[in-house]
């Protein structure tokens, strides 16, 4: 309760911002997409990590609020990128199985686009398994609206969630990520295995695959060799602040 309150005059106080981390096809190197990554810094100075914090917000409500502004930050932040010439490709924003609930989200995130000029395809949402296991037909038809629309749809942590494999075929997705715990395996020179079968799943599901934690270029390589179409993580770029993924990008055009 302390640390919802605490979030609460955070959120209305403006200490919360986005940060970005890139996302690039592994064969080419060409950027593909940013994922938006929430960070909340509190007046001294010490950074909150989201798993504490976001949790709480679903618990309170406060996601909705929460998650709606990241995808409005989102949104704007691309867009002042694009009107800079600068080519970011598409931003990926996190949602809340809580954020579903909601009967207008879809009418929400069109709108928010369709007022910014954005086109739908420059807009991915990333669900986690738990939110794809609802299985609802509320999930699935706010899914359907959305991809009708034009935006993709990734399953995140791919892998880890209690999940059962039935909503994969019953789910209009784009995209799954692979979740870093399998790719750390790869940098260890460990079993390639997971990674392997989820990468071998998204192909025969016609899905991107997406592998998370790409630390350096041996596991680049390894993904590659594996069929894995696209990658983020340290190796390739950390989450940034708005001016430094500017500059990131500038030095890259
Ligand atoms: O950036 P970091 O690795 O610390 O993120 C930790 C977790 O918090 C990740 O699983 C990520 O999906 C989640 N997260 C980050 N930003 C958001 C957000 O804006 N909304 C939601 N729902 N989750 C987020
Ligand atoms: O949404 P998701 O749970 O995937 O959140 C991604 C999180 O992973 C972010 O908080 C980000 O800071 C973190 N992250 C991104 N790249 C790497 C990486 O290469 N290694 C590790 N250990 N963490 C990473
Ligand atoms: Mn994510
Ligand atoms: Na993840």
């Amino acid at each position: 309760a302390e640390l919802l309150t605490r979030l609460n005059a955070a959120f209305n106080e403006n200490q919360l911002f986005v940060v970005y981390q890139p996302q690039i096809e592994l064969a080419s190197g060409r950027l593909v997409g940013m994922e938006a990554l929430v960070r909340w810094r509190r007046e001294d100075g010490q950074l909150i990590p989201p798993d504490t914090f976001i949790p709480v917000a679903e618990r309170s409500g406060l996601i909705d609020a929460l998650g709606e502004w990241v995808l409005q930050t989102a949104c704007h932040d691309l867009l002042r990128l694009l009107r800079m010439g600068l080519d970011p490709g598409r931003v990926a924003v996190n949602v809340s199985v809580i954020q579903f609930g909601g009967a207008t989200f879809a009418d929400r995130v069109l709108a928010t686009l369709e007022r910014l000029g954005l086109p739908p395809q420059r807009l991915e949402l990333e669900i986690t398994e738990s939110v794809a296991m609802l299985g609802e037909d509320v999930v699935q038809s706010v899914l359907a609206r959305l991809r009708a629309a034009g935006l993709s749809v990734a399953i995140d942590d791919f892998g880890t969630g209690y999940s059962s494999l039935a909503y994969l075929e019953r789910l209009p997705l784009d995209c799954l990520k692979i979740d870093r715990a399998f790719v750390r395996r790869l940098q260890q020179g460990d079993e390639a295995r997971v990674a392997e079968l989820i990468t071998q799943l998204g192909h025969k599901l016609g899905l991107r695959v997406l592998a998370e934690g790409v630390e350096d270029d041996a596991v680049r390589q390894r993904l590659l060799a594996l069929g894995c179409h696209e990658g983020q993580g340290f190796g390739i770029a950390r989450p940034m602040a708005f001016e430094p993924l500017q500059a990131w990008l500038e030095a890259r055009a």
